[in-house]
């Protein structure tokens, strides 16, 4: 009923020229591969070349981030309408890197998701607790505030166009991953504030990934567990055989 996501989040990481022969080494090693959604999310500079790229391709092209507001005096910024421009299908919203590294907040990141949304672009919107916020209890407290604040105001229909992505802070880059169990506990969890803020069919329906060092190896075990419905991978991305392997988990 869900069809399952691989994403890649490439982070600050290749020129245009080593996009290029990243995605020409990924594609024939997924080509076969129709049940899987397949998303690749360069930095902004490399986007419309991969684009082109991508065009014989089924893969999607996310990018990493974006400025809610369409246009405008806001030096440095990229809108959702120029990522559409430039042929993203796909924006990642909310990452750790985000929240921490440049301060960005709940509203700011349901602004993003709200103005994403309304271009037309899929959303990847990303929540996770560190590890000071599970080792005091707070893991359960965070994700609701997170899933509440990031999606307030949104309809059921929009979240049609919505993939949450749950990554723990402290599994990511860490190669520490969540267990199968840590990770299908928070899933459930999430799914069950979707249920609340929305309603069954959204929660049912809505996929969410799991981030945090997901590697070839750690794939399956991950993919087995009833709420996991895909992966958002950043390291592992990065060489095209292991992204291959992750695409195809379980076989
Ligand atoms: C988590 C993930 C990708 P990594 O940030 O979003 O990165 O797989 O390197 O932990």
């Amino acid at each position: 009923m869900r069809r399952p996501v691989i994403a890649g989040n490439w982070k600050l990481n290749k020129t245009i020229g080593e996009s290029l022969d990243l995605v020409r080494s990924l594609k024939p090693l997924v080509a076969e591969v129709t049940e899987v959604e397949i998303v690749v999310a360069p930095v902004y500079t490399a986007l419309a070349a991969v684009a082109a790229e991508l065009a014989d391709s089924g893969i999607r092209l996310a990018a990493q981030n974006c400025y809610p507001e369409p246009s405008g005096a806001f030096t440095g910024e990229v809108s959702p309408a120029l990522l559409k421009d430039a042929g993203c299908s796909h924006c990642i919203v909310g990452h750790s890197e985000r929240r921490q590294l440049f301060g960005e907040t709940d509203a700011f990141i349901n602004a993003k998701t709200t103005s994403l949304l309304r271009a037309g672009l899929q959303v990847i919107f990303c929540i996770g607790e560190t590890l000071e916020e599970r080792e005091s209890g707070q893991m359960f407290d965070v994700l609701s505030t997170q899933v509440r604040e990031g999606l307030k105001d949104l309809t059921a229909q929009q979240m049609n166009n919505l993939i949450v992505a749950y990554e723990p802070v402290w599994a990511i880059g860490t190669g520490k991953t969540a267990s199968n169990e840590q990770a299908e506990e928070a899933h459930a969890f999430i799914r069950g504030l979707l249920q609340g803020c929305f309603d069954q069919e959204t929660a049912a329906t809505t996929r969410i990934l799991y981030g945090g060092s997901v590697k070839p190896d750690n794939v399956d075990g991950l993919m087995a567990q009833d709420d996991i419905d895909g992966t958002l991978v950043g390291g592992a991305s990065l060489k095209a055989e292991d992204f291959a392997r992750i695409v195809k988990f379980g076989k």
